[in-house]
């Protein structure tokens, strides 16, 4: 079968300067000699202005970097394919939702938003997860987050939102942090924005990993079939793997450990060829059932709980490979909400609305002019013919003699028809500078969030604000946002008083509805891709550390060996040194040692840290020295013996064992 994925291979290939042994030449093609030295008035003299090869070397030097993404500065790409379940021809024409045999490429880029392109990757802030299909009609793209609301509701309010989260003005301080004045500022004066911010709170803002993530177009989009019928659509993706985070002391200590985290581990699985997968799924409301629910499906603040609307899963898609570079195809990546194809439409959302003008204008700036749908990341596979010319950058060359329409010379081409038909929505109104009352209502959510939290959630959803609010400076900022959980629930409310010394909030009559499906608890359960720590050092029993080894990789684990020292043990390659590894990059820990481990600070830290956040430990032979030696309680999640394999991958594929409340670690 011909892909489509081949096409966008070859595409890309056209531009690939591999590595080879060719001779270095200037940009001009011309052979360079020597790249070491500038050319000199002798040895010890001035450097020459004839020089062209320094002086290009030095002035692309200079010009290397672009401006970086006002928010979602920071970003890692791969590229994937689509695999549609069935046809959707009752809802759409888009001809890559019809074709089952079809295999869509992709290029997905997910981000963290408030943080500069050199943050670490482990702050606690919504994830973005960008999609662009290069589909036969052209490209489509789902520009989302991993949290399924937005802080607001019109995008006029989007510079105000994204300059109370940024660093404040005048210190530019703190990097990639809402724990300061301006953003809880920004919050208890717009509250619309307190639905998101419960998700922002809750440990879907720390996520384990990209692998391990949702994504949500958040928007209430419309899908238009061949008879120009149109259907509400909200876009989910759902991970293969569940949907997992860390824990907020983790975070901390990650951030210092390894910055890199979420980043590396993407590109790692892939290059293991442990390839992440994501369910696409709808959730579906016929025009009909508009005005059937008690929020309005165009208000970006609410969800459609999946209990009223399930998610129907439509397709698959398999991130296989990591990109080449990085520049050229992860930063220099152009997403906008008004890339649709035939058969996807927009509505009326104002936040939606308005990121259909910024995107466009945002790529203008940051890729240099009009030109950047050239760029090969970001070049359709479908043909692109128009009388679109010139700007910064043309790579193409244009051969005809006309480039207007209507025209006769070229024969009336490039000639607009059969295209892209806006659904034919029937609007009129005044003009006016005003939300819909159906907008108005910014607490029923919010509390339907924090119903639907186990108790382990609404443990750590407090611990978060307690970390929040006690960096910001301004008492009446607190006081005003405490007024506002009081309202949301009048437990979370008292709570964040209580840790706060604030007096507890007074709270009206709160609805008691629950969505389960809002709780990270109750996820698919899997050993594979978990990172496992074995903890060895000399002497220990490397048969038992290889059984169990296979045993755990079988299933899909990757351990690593950690020791005292670099080089083998028993005939073991020793994966890491006990100095330069922590707890915190692995998702369980075996200690497989005891005898010497157990007399090191730093591995009796190892196991005590893996376990207060939450996480399986395991002993084998003479490691239970070592399990010992911290002081690790009777905990189900502690599994000590000869043959644990069995009980011990049950454990790590729950996850964490959160009824040792990891919420106010160290404790
Ligand atoms: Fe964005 N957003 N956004 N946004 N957004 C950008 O585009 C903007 C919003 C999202 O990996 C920018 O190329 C406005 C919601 C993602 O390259 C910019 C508004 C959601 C990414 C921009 C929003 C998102 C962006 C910055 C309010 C979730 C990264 C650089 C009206 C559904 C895409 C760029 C990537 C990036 C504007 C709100 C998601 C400035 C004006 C809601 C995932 O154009």
């Amino acid at each position: 079968m011909q892909s489509e994925r081949d096409a966008k291979d070859r595409q890309l290939d056209e531009h690939r300067v591999p590595l080879d042994d060719h001779t270095m030449t200037t940009d001009q093609g011309i052979p360079v000699d020597d790249t070491d030295n500038s050319l000199k008035a002798g040895t010890r003299g001035p450097t020459l202005m004839e020089d062209f090869h320094f002086r290009e070397k030095i002035t692309r030097f200079d010009h290397e970097r672009i401006p970086e993404r006002v928010v979602h500065a920071r970003g890692s790409g791969a590229y994937g394919i689509f695999e549609l379940y069935e046809p959707l021809g009752e809802y759409t024409c888009a001809e890559f939702l019809n074709d089952t045999s079809a295999r869509t490429p992709t290029f997905v880029r997910f981000s963290t938003v408030a943080g500069f392109r050199g943050s670490a990757d482990t702050v606690r802030d919504v994830r973005g997860f960008a999609t662009k299909f290069y589909t036969g009609q052209g490209n489509f793209d789902i520009v989302g987050n991993n949290i399924p609301v937005f802080f607001i509701q019109d995008g006029i309010k989007f510079p105000d939102f994204v300059h109370a989260v940024k660093p404040e003005p005048h210190w530019e301080i703190p990097q990639a942090q809402s724990a300061h004045d301006t953003f809880w500022d920004f919050v208890q004066l717009q509250p619309e924005s307190l639905h998101m911010v419960m998700w922002v709170m809750s440990d879907r803002a720390i996520p384990r990993s990209y692998r391990m993530m949702q994504g949500f177009g958040v928007h209430t989009f419309r899908l238009v079939n061949a008879q120009g019928q149109g259907t509400f659509v909200k876009w989910h993706w759902r991970p293969r793997l569940g949907t997992y985070s860390l824990v907020w002391d983790e975070v901390l200590r990650i951030q210092g450990n390894d910055p890199d985290f979420n980043r590396r581990d993407l590109w790692e699985a892939i290059e293991r060829g442990a390839y992440p997968e994501y369910e696409l799924c709808v959730q579906l409301v016929p025009e009909s059932r508009e005005h059937d629910f008690d929020f309005d499906l165009l208000d970006p603040t609410k969800i459609i709980p999946e209990e009223q609307v399930p998610l129907r899963p439509i397709g698959k898609m398999t991130l296989t490979r990591n990109p080449q570079n990085f520049h050229a195809e992860t930063e220099q990546v152009a997403f906008h909400t008004a890339n649709v194809v035939p058969g996807i439409d927009f509505t009326n959302d104002p936040l939606l609305q308005a990121r259909n003008f910024s995107y466009l204008d945002t790529q203008l700036l940051r890729l240099g002019g009009p030109n950047f749908t050239q760029i090969p990341i970001n070049r359709p596979i479908a043909p692109v013919r128009n009388d679109q010319r010139d700007g910064f950058h043309q790579h193409l060359i244009h051969e005809s003699r006309t480039s207007y329409a209507p025209n006769s010379i070229s024969g009336g081409c490039p000639a607009a028809r059969d295209g892209y038909r806006h659904y034919q929505e029937k609007v009129e109104g005044t003009k006016i500078r005003r939300r819909s009352p159906s907008f108005e209502d910014h607490y029923s959510q919010a509390t339907l969030f924090w119903n639907s939290m186990a108790d382990w959630e609404k443990r750590h959803i407090v611990a978060a604000f307690l970390f929040e609010l006690g960096h910001v400076e301004r008492p009446p900022i607190k006081q005003a946002v405490v007024a506002h959980l009081g309202r949301i629930h009048p437990d979370l409310g008292a709570a964040v008083a209580q840790g706060l010394g604030l007096p507890a909030p007074g709270g009206g009559q709160v609805h008691s509805r629950t969505s389960p499906a809002l709780s990270m608890t109750g996820q698919p359960r899997s050993v594979a891709t978990r990172k496992i720590a074995i903890l060895m050092a000399d002497g220990t029993d490397a048969a038992a550390v290889t059984t169990l080894r296979q045993a755990l990789e079988g299933q899909g684990a990757v351990c690593e060996i950690v020791a005292p020292r670099e080089g083998t043990l028993g005939g073991l390659p020793v994966d890491r040194q006990l100095s330069a590894a922590s707890s915190v990059l692995y998702d369980a820990v075996v200690a497989a040692d005891g005898a010497l481990l157990s007399a090191s600070a730093r591995a009796v830290f190892f196991v005590l840290e893996a376990f207060r956040h939450g996480k399986a430990v395991g002993a084998v032979g003479s490691g239970r020295q070592l399990v010992e030696a911290a002081r690790l309680p009777n905990d189900v999640g502690v599994i000590v013996g000869d043959d644990i394999a069995t009980a011990f991958a049950e454990a790590v594929a729950g996850h964490r064992f959160y009824d040792r409340d990891v919420s106010g670690v160290p404790a």
